[in-house]
């Protein structure tokens, strides 16, 4: 069926090309000059483009409009405000200059269109007007960079050293939560080390592991705490995202990247705000990782210092413990590299 329309539409569009070229011939065997003819249209043309240009600018607004409520709601940590503003002021910009450019496009092919008797004026250079174009864009990128820079440099400096360390561990297809207990150090961990026990390979020897706490299916953040989070991955690229608080960043296998941010809105506030009562906050991985990627995801709870507290002690201690099970394990091992020798 689509295939008998998509014929129609084919022949349909030859039909029109010969019935133009008829009537081509029709004119110039009456004798009209076909140019002439042409120049006829150009008014029609020229309010037709102007007529595209305003619709385009009307529906321009309205997809503003009708789809702005479908973005993210308000930021819930404080870079995050400061990203938002720095993001709108490039859109403002964009869209000043959009509107500028557009207008001026369709008001010249209407202002310049063709006129009996006129001649295109040669106009070739003027360094007054090549100097403001390339020095305002100049000035207003620049302005641009820099603020993004310092933001940028804010919130992946390893210098901020009073945030509280967190690591997530990416891995297909699932994230694994770690915070550094007391010590707000994250022991060591060595990749060979990993095993069903011991997910995230810590090094057992290393005391900052001792009280190291693992979370496995949601995360936990206080409010108007600073977090650095201490990202790593198991296997390939992955990378943790957590929209609502404006937070982005790869995990590499091999290396540990940072992201430092403070939550300032709990889990209760968020869903009186966004009037949902449903609402949670999530880590989503947003690199393309592999066919489960778009089911890697985790719930992120922000809490209050108290109740944080409370929740972390629920949570079992990353050092695996060594089990009868295991310890009979490594016996067996031990038994069969005896037995071997
Ligand atoms: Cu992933």
């Amino acid at each position: 069926m689509n295939f008998l329309i998509l014929l129609g539409v084919i022949a349909a569009i030859m039909v029109a090309f010969r019935l133009m070229n008829i009537l081509n011939i029709s004119q110039e065997l009456s004798g009209r000059d076909a140019t002439e003819e042409l120049h006829k249209d150009v008014k029609g043309n020229a309010m037709g483009l102007i007529a595209f240009m305003v619709v385009g600018l009307i529906l321009f607004f309205y997809m503003i409009w009708k789809y702005m409520p479908l973005t993210l709601p308000v930021a819930a940590s404080e870079h995050g405000v400061r990203t938002d503003n720095l993001l709108n002021i490039n859109f403002y910009i964009i869209i000043f200059v959009f509107i500028i450019t557009q207008i001026a496009l369709f008001y010249f092919i209407w202002k310049y269109q063709y006129r009996k008797g006129h001649m295109a004026y040669f106009y070739s250079h003027n360094n007054t007007v090549e100097i403001i174009w390339t020095v305002i864009p100049t000035i207003v990128l620049a302005i641009l960079v820099i603020t993004g820079l310092k933001e940028w440099i804010a919130i992946t400096s390893k210098d901020n050293t009073d945030g509280m360390n967190v690591q997530v561990y990416a891995q297909q297809f699932v994230f694994l939560g770690r915070y550094a207990g007391r010590d707000n150090t994250l022991g060591d961990s060595y990749f060979r080390n990993i095993s069903t026990e011991n997910p995230l390979g810590l090094k057992l020897e290393d005391k900052a592991v001792n009280d190291d706490i693992i979370a496995k299916t949601e995360m936990h953040f206080p409010v108007n705490t600073p977090i650095m989070l201490n990202i790593n991955s198991r296997d390939i690229i992955h990378s943790v995202y957590m929209p609502h608080f404006r937070v982005q960043m790869n995990a590499v296998p091999g290396m540990t990247t940072n992201f430092y941010f403070k939550p300032t809105i709990t889990t209760a506030e968020m869903r009186k705000k966004t009037a949902n009562e449903k609402f949670d906050y999530v880590i989503l991985c947003n690199k393309i990782c592999g066919v489960s990627h778009y089911t890697m995801n985790m719930k992120v709870v922000v809490d209050s210092k108290e109740d944080f507290v409370k929740w972390l002690k629920t949570q079992p201690l990353a050092k695996p413990a060594p089990t009868a099970d295991n310890a009979n394990a490594s016996q067996t091992v031990k038994e069969i590299a005896e037995a071997v020798k």
